[in-house]
């Protein structure tokens, strides 16, 4: 009889609007947990109506892992929520933005809140809207990320299954979960 495998823990994390609810809710094979508000002011609601204020939760299996992924929100102001998720994950993806201007300006302080929090756990880095007219050449983002050596960087259209599960294996087989 085989044995169980142990579920793993991602937390999805990214600056504000990168995709990470659209990344676990395009995936999810279980009705997934979203808590989102309103947003006010004119400047983020010209982006879009409703932002992440807690977390996002959703669960699939890749190569017959279990993988629980907690998004958190974007904003800095609930910047709380990262240190209520990061406690036990075993590894976390970073989405960016390639369609915003300010995408590497704006992904610094979440790479930075997450280096410490996870204190070791690995990461990706996994760049959205590559699919939208407006998406940046990835050279000069990456470069902007000043990623240290060795951080698989990766592309995603967070609308599209196939391309989510896609990124969630690599991510699986990095943090060593399929090993
Ligand atoms: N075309 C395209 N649209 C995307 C992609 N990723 C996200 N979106 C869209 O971008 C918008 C924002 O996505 P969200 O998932 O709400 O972003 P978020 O990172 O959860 O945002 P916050 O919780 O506010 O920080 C939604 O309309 C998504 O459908 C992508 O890769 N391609
Ligand atoms: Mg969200």
């Amino acid at each position: 009889m085989g044995q169980a495998v142990k579920p793993i823990k991602i937390v999805v994390t990214g600056a504000f609007n990168t995709g990470k609810t659209q990344f676990i809710h395009t995936i999810t094979e279980i009705e997934p947990v979203t808590t989102e508000a309103e947003l006010q002011q004119p400047a983020e609601r010209a982006v879009k109506a409703r932002t992440t204020v807690a977390l996002d939760f959703g669960l699939v299996r890749v190569n017959g892992t279990p993988v629980r992924l907690f998004g958190t929100p974007g904003q800095t102001r609930f910047d709380f929520m990262w240190e209520a998720l990061a406690p036990g994950m075993d590894g976390y993806i970073v989405l960016v933005d390639s369609a915003h201007t300010d995408a590497a300006q704006e992904t610094q302080p979440i790479l930075a809140a997450f280096r410490r929090l996870g204190r070791k756990a690995p990461y990706l880095v996994v760049i959205t809207k590559t699919d939208q007219p407006m998406s940046r050449p990835l050279d000069a983002l990456i470069k902007a990320l000043k990623l240290p050596a060795g951080v698989p960087v990766l592309t995603c259209n967070a609308r599209d299954k196939r391309e989510v599960r896609a990124a969630l294996q690599e991510v699986v087989r990095y943090v060593g979960g399929a090993a």
